[in-house]
């Protein structure tokens, strides 16, 4: 598919900025054959997300729970990260102040070699007990099925964020704080419904960034943006960085370690 056209305004824009934000979703890693939360073939069409996504589950359920997150588990191993991660991974070598915040759990930035990621819901590859919060590194059921218990006695969990719980204090005021203090914020493959973190648009939009969206289709919060570049994020992302010259390593980046 042919990337659609960059708007020079948005070029020049891009080129001349000091602090750019690109906040993701689940979107940029379609194209690694991951599959997005609400679009038709999406994780939770399959599960109520109450069923599966919240602490009253995994209280009710751990069982339940932990075999849901150990098969998305299972599919973040086999997939890699797409031409859309890698060129996000270059940005910051071409921008006085880059930040890259994802309400992603699968890994994928940090393995295309990203740097300094916010990760507003957590990582999906990481566990920590329920009760203490004590991480246990990437811990999960053991061959038997039987479920991981923390020291003190909690139940060993993922480390993500589920519906009903705040975000990481430290992780939400650096992500508001570069939103709020962008020249540029990216919006890309996000459907923008999941608050406080789809907030951080409206935040940017506010102290005048110029906002920009990257998704194939129209989202709740399309009309808030003064660019809107309606293509898959594996497309879109190369093609700024080749306009601007920031294409330099591609998917030959750092492959971070797991
Ligand atoms: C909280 C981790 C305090 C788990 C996830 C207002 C304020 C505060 C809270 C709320 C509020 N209103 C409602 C709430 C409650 C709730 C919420 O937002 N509900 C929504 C559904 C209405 N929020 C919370 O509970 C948050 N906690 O605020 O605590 C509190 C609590 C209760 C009440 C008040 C305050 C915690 C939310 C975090 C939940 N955890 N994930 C896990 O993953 O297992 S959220 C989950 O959704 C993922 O993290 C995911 O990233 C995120 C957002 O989804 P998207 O990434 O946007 O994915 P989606 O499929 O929706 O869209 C994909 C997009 O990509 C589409 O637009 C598609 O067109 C596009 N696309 C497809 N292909 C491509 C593409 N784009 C580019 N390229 C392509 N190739
Ligand atoms: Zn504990």
């Amino acid at each position: 598919m042919p990337p659609p056209s960059i708007p020079d305004p948005l070029i020049a824009r891009l080129s001349s900025a000091s602090s750019v934000v690109a906040f993701t979703g689940a979107g940029v890693s379609a194209e690694s054959g991951v599959p997005t939360f609400r679009s038709p073939d999406g994780l939770w069409n399959n599960f109520r997300v109450e069923e599966l996504a919240t602490p009253q589950a995994f209280e009710a359920n751990p069982r339940r729970v932990w075999e849901w997150y150990h098969h998305r588990r299972t599919l973040m191993g086999e997939t890699q990260p797409n031409p859309g991660h890698y060129a996000l991974a270059e940005w910051g070598e071409h921008v006085r102040k880059f930040s890259l915040i994802t309400q992603n759990v699968d890994g994928l930035h940090h393995r295309a070699g990203s740097q300094g990621i916010h990760e507003l819901h957590g990582n999906i590859l990481r566990s920590k007990c329920h009760t203490c919060g004590k991480p246990a590194g990437e811990i999960g059921p053991d061959k038997e099925g039987k479920l991981p218990y923390c020291p003190c006695g909690g139940p060993i969990r993922p480390d993500v964020v589920w519906f009903g719980e705040t975000l990481p204090a430290k992780v939400w005021e650096r992500a508001w704080n570069d939103a709020r203090s962008a020249d540029v914020f990216l919006s890309v493959g996000t459907s923008s419904v999941v608050y406080p973190a789809a907030g951080l648009i409206e935040v940017a939009k506010l102290a005048g960034a110029t906002l920009v969206e990257v998704n194939p289709e129209e989202t709740e919060q399309s009309d808030l943006f003064d660019f809107v570049l309606r293509g898959p994020s594996g497309i879109v992302l190369p093609e700024i960085s080749r306009i601007l010259g920031w294409a330099t390593r591609g998917d030959k980046a750092r492959p971070a370690p797991r």
